[in-house]
């Protein structure tokens, strides 16, 4: 019996929030594909309650947040238990788990070449448990990528009805526009990005989530910028929108003609909308982020022509470094067409490899069957 029909598909996922929204938004994302797509039920402990209901919004009938704090204490422990980013598992917790218990942690995704190496290791631990580690990534040796089966039909949605899409996030369409939604960390180039913005030729519009809106009004030296609001700046006008559900998010990255993403899941989320994307990686230190962002491109560039190739390698690097000029813009808008092309090429390709969900599922059934 495979475990996304067992009738006792009960699975714990723990997920500790580091800082921002990646650790609860892949935390999030992942239960409710496990539930939507496999029929588990979940249970999901995090650390941070306000910031989880910032993502369950009305909830999932089949994923329960679950409070994660010192004082927590646990029933039972269920026959599996994902752990998110390392972020550990409680010693109480680890005291109801068996040997038949499986124990996996799913960590952070990168596109380096170590990660095949590592990915689904078992590493066995002082009190006799097995703890395996599942590493996501791009190709076929790796864990895979979180992908909903929902996300043609949205691809769709923004194709075909791109008026009601815009209408339904609360903006009008404005096709005359290049629109452009931001998503970046603090040491992002954002001043120089909306200075150039504001000189280019063409009407952009630039859609920023209102986390960003301090980022924005510092750039131009605004008191503050609230959601709902709309400037002009130069050729840009600039659009603060509140901080969407993932389903809404990843309709935005959709609809628009360039998404900046950042981190871990808005990156994915980029990919699969299709359209051309800058990516930032989470700062590390000693530059290990420019590392992350070199394998991605060598990846991600692999299937392109040599000029597309120097300038997906020139944008993302050159956003990454803080060295956004004019002519990044202008080279965005010269070779748009072949960026749009090669995304939506990247897109496919990559979606023929099974989702993580699935891949999760599939890892645990051949556990299983191996012990019997
Ligand atoms: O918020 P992030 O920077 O998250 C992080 C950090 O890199 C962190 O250090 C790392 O531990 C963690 O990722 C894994 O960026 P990310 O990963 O893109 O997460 C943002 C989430 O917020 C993602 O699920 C998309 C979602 N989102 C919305 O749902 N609505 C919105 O309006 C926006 C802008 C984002």
């Amino acid at each position: 019996m495979s475990a996304s029909s067992s009738p006792r598909a009960h699975w714990d996922i723990f997920c500790r929030v580091v800082d921002n929204f990646g650790d609860i938004g892949v935390s999030w994302r992942l239960a409710c594909q496990l539930a939507d797509e496999h029929a588990i039920k979940i249970r999901l402990w995090v650390d941070d309650s306000e910031r989880a209901s910032r993502f369950s919004g009305a909830g999932h009938a089949s994923v329960t947040l679950m409070p994660w704090t010192d004082a927590s204490s646990f029933s039972h422990a269920a026959e599996v238990v994902i752990e998110t980013f390392s972020c550990g598992l409680p010693q109480a917790y680890q005291q109801l788990m068996s040997v038949e218990t499986v124990w996996l942690n799913i960590d952070y995704l990168s596109a380096e070449d170590w990660v095949t190496g590592f990915h689904g290791r078992p590493s066995p631990q002082a009190n006799g448990l097995n703890r395996y580690f599942f590493y996501p990534g791009f190709n076929a040796q790796t864990g895979g990528l979180l992908r909903e089966q929902f996300l043609p039909a949205l691809a769709e949605r923004a194709g075909r009805s791109a008026t009601a899409a815009w209408q339904h996030l609360g903006l009008a369409a404005m096709p005359e526009a290049i629109n452009v939604s931001l998503f970046c960390y603090a040491h992002a180039p954002v001043p120089a990005l909306l200075a150039c913005l504001a000189a280019s030729p063409q009407a952009v519009r630039l859609i920023v989530p209102e986390t960003l809106a301090p980022l924005v009004a510092q750039a131009l030296s605004q008191q503050a910028l609230a959601a709902g609001q709309t400037i002009q700046h130069g050729h840009c006008s600039i659009t603060v929108i509140p901080f969407l559900s993932q389903i809404d998010y990843d309709l935005l990255l959709a609809l628009c003609d360039l998404n900046f993403v950042r981190g871990e899941d808005s990156w994915i989320r980029a990919i699969w909308a299709a359209k051309p994307m800058v990516w930032l990686p989470y700062q590390q230190a000693e530059n290990t982020h420019l590392q992350k962002l070199a394998a991605f491109l060598q990846h991600y560039q692999a299937a392109a022509n040599d000029e597309l190739k120097a300038v997906l390698r020139w944008l993302m690097q050159a956003w990454a470094a803080g060295e956004w000029s004019a002519a990044h813009w202008q080279g965005f808008m010269t070779h748009r067409q072949g960026l749009l092309q090669h995304a939506r090429h990247y897109a496919n390709q990559l979606s023929q490899q099974p989702d993580l969900a699935t891949k999760v599922v599939i890892f645990i059934e051949k556990l299983r069957a191996n012990r019997v």
